[in-house]
């Protein structure tokens, strides 16, 4: 039963018809004084709802003595007419009154600002190093973040006893459900963004020019200067000709791009398996230097591997450290700030 309609028990009478009719116009004079679409639902269903009085004198009309019925049926039926189309009228007024209010309302003037979002500053550091070298003409590629082992180790001249391993802490994955664990190769999370210099060799003929960025995991406790996630940067050149000075340029036109005229940059002997000869890099800091990457000419055994004559080719290739560039650009002394998630922290970027 709708909660609004006054209770009727079956024994009450039929109010007296001509009473009902006269109390129509006081119930008119409040359904003006209504404001609210609710307030004139309730009015209806109080004056013209299936128990009002109005409908049970309308119901009593054949019991009424055949002398009185006319009258009384003409006088209940006008006030019926009146008062529904009061309340038609009345609810036409409040919609058209709550029309104007709306077309008064402008939704374009500025209200309080809407909190913004931004990009990480890992994001930011990254698109910076990928437009530096979009604009000497490297090209971007992407890999997968689960590995192969062989593309992770093996193919880049690191097999599975070789020592270059312990530095590459790495997270091993099982296999996939339902395959046999004897047969299927061994999976990982890249250690490294190095694997994509060899997919894309793979299935490609020089020149090449790419960079692949992406993440990489390695299995390691963190410190101020290490994380186990880090973003890398694989760079990787193969044409006739290309020497160690050709990778210098690069490198140096990159950090001049990156951190100014200024900076410091310090190029040192390192060792890859998979390049001959290999360096790394490092840029000054009021810290001191901080190594951003690692780097070298492809080694002339990958190159025969791939397919290339290394007599005729020869490649230079790099893998840079976002996060650790992004601490020198902006002053961090601490890597792990970057991923404490503290929002303090990430909107100064
Ligand atoms: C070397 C020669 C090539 O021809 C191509 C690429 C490379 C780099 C090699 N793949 C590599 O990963 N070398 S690396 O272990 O020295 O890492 C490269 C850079 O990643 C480091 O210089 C550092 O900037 C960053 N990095 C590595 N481990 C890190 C890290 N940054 C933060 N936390 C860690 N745990």
């Amino acid at each position: 039963m709708d909660p609004l309609e006054p209770v009727v028990t079956p024994s009450q009478t039929p109010a007296e018809p001509l009473r009902v009719a006269a109390e129509s116009s006081s119930a008119l004079e409040e359904l003006a004084t209504l404001d609210r679409e609710p307030d004139v639902e309730a009015w209806r269903v109080r004056w013209l709802g299936r128990r009002s009085q109005l409908a049970l004198a309308l119901r009593g009309l054949g019991r009424l003595p055949a002398s009185e019925r006319a009258a009384a049926g003409r006088a209940l039926n006008q006030a019926k007419k009146e008062l529904t189309e009061g309340c038609r009228n009345r609810l036409a007024e409040l919609r058209e009154q709550a029309t104007r209010r709306l077309g008064a309302l402008d939704v374009s003037l500025p209200g309080r600002p809407l909190p913004r979002g931004g990009l990480h500053p890992i994001t930011l550091t990254e698109r910076a190093v990928v437009a530096a070298f979009a604009a000497m003409g490297f090209h971007v590629i992407e890999g997968p973040e689960v590995e192969l082992d062989y593309y992770n180790f093996e193919a880049l001249r690191i097999p599975a006893d070789h020592p270059a391993r312990d530095a590459m802490d790495t997270f091993w994955l099982a296999p996939p459900e339902g395959a046999d664990a004897r047969r299927s190769r061994p999976l990982l999370l890249r250690t490294h963004t190095s694997p994509n210099q060899i997919r894309f060799m793979e299935a490609n003929d020089p020149p090449i020019r790419l960079i692949a960025p992406g993440r990489t995991y390695r299995n390691e406790a963190t410190d101020a200067t290490h994380e186990w996630m880090i973003t890398q940067t694989e760079v990787l050149a193969v044409d006739r000709g290309l020497t160690l000075a050709h990778l210098k340029g690069t490198l140096y036109e990159f950090a001049r791009r990156l951190f100014g005229e200024d900076r410091e940059i310090r190029f040192r002997c390192d060792y890859f398996p998979f390049v001959e000869p290999g360096v790394e890099v490092s840029v000054s800091s009021p810290g001191g230097w901080i190594e951003i990457l690692g780097a070298g000419m492809v080694h002339p055994e990958i190159l025969a591997r791939m397919g290339y004559d290394p007599e005729a080719y020869t490649g230079f290739a790099a893998g840079l450290g976002v996060e650790r560039i992004a601490m020198l650009r902006h002053g961090i002394r601490d890597i792990r700030r970057f991923y404490e998630n503290d929002l303090r922290f990430l909107r100064q970027f």
